[in-house]
């Protein structure tokens, strides 16, 4: 008997990258969260300039706390196909699979896509929970939240201090507020079929595309799988090895623009996973109110700098966002 695979249907649309050597890069700044020094502060800022990109450490969320979370998120994606497609289609929050955003991106992961603001977590219209998904799975979501929204908050208002803003919270705020919007994503990337990497000819397939994230400041953590890689200034991609104690931070579009151009949105993208375990990851993207104008803080402005982006509000990125494909640069648009 012949057995048809699903994903054999899905092989044509899924995508592949060509290999990249195991380039781990063992160069990413480290931030010790505990240690509130000039020092580190500086090494938050520079790490938004060289990379757009840092992993923190002694952040003061247990790891007790993180494995039980994970547990339940794996429970989550071994429910039956059909429990979980009453969740989606993602619009674009709710459970997802393989399809990303709204104009044809597909990677090799599951997710669920969370709207959250400090007061209301959300998956989409339909289900406004608790109720919706496993009550245990929301409920630890929500204070998972809370703490990695207080982490940004804390890195944003030491970004703050280091660049001299004219209030802390100048930043950190935007992320606070009850209008903030904000989300939050649940991957699933499961072990790519041999039968599937082979039809890419030594390439590698694809589990979420390279792209920017559009917010503030995203906030990544995942298990002990690889795959993650960010692009350096030079276009070379390498891979970050994971570690589900730490939490990787990295600058969005929105604060790229803030700083004009001083911080960098990076690149990044998951291959997808080629050993036996899934690899499983939750990213918060702080983002801000929708009638924000997103535009440099003029406190870091340079006498007679101009701004390189044109005036806009989230709003007005959000809709132009939405048309685009992951890879877009979606700031060309917004670009004087
Ligand atoms: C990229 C970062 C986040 O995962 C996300 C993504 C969003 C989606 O999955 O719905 C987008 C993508 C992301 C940017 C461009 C649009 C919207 C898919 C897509 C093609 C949740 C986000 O905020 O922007």
């Amino acid at each position: 008997m012949t057995m048809v695979l699903p994903v054999v249907h899905n092989l044509p649309q899924i995508k592949t990258c060509k290999p990249t050597p195991i380039n781990t890069f063992t160069g990413i700044p480290v931030v010790d969260l505990s240690d509130h020094t000039h020092a580190s502060k500086n090494t938050i800022v520079n790490a938004c300039k060289e990379f757009g990109f840092f992993k923190v450490i002694n952040h003061g969320i247990s790891m007790n706390f993180l494995t039980k979370l994970e547990q339940e998120i794996v429970n989550f994606f071994k429910l039956p196909q059909q429990e979980k497609d009453k969740w989606g289609s993602p619009n674009p929050f709710g459970y997802g699979n393989k399809n990303i955003g709204l104009n044809g991106d597909v990677g090799w992961l599951e997710y669920l896509l969370f709207s959250t603001n400090p007061q209301l977590l959300s998956l989409n219209s339909k289900s406004i929970i608790p109720g919706g998904i496993q009550e245990s799975l929301w409920i630890l979501v929500n204070e998972y939240v809370t703490a990695v929204r207080n982490m940004a908050c804390e890195v944003l208002e030491m970004i703050a201090d280091e660049l001299h803003l004219e209030a802390r919270d100048k930043l950190s705020k935007l992320i606070r507020d009850e209008k903030s919007d904000s989300c939050f994503r649940l991957n699933n990337y499961p072990p790519c079929p041999d039968q599937l990497q082979e039809t890419g000819n030594g390439r590698s397939v694809i589990g979420f595309g390279e792209h920017t994230d559009p917010q503030i400041m995203s906030v990544l953590r995942s298990n002990e799988v690889s795959g993650f890689q960010i692009c350096l200034k030079d276009g070379a991609w390498v891979s970050i090895p994971p570690d589900p104690t730490s939490f990787f931070l990295n600058v969005g579009d929105s604060l790229q623009v803030m700083t004009n151009g001083r911080f960098k949105s990076v690149k990044h993208r998951v291959l997808a996973a080629d050993n036996l375990k899934s690899r499983v990851s939750m990213i918060y993207f702080g983002g801000p109110p929708l009638s924000e104008k997103i535009t440099p803080l003029s406190s870091i402005m340079e006498e007679g700098e101009e701004s390189l982006y044109k005036e806009y509000t989230w709003s007005d990125y959000k809709n132009s966002a939405y048309k685009t494909k992951l890879s877009d640069n979606r700031l060309e648009n917004f670009l004087k």
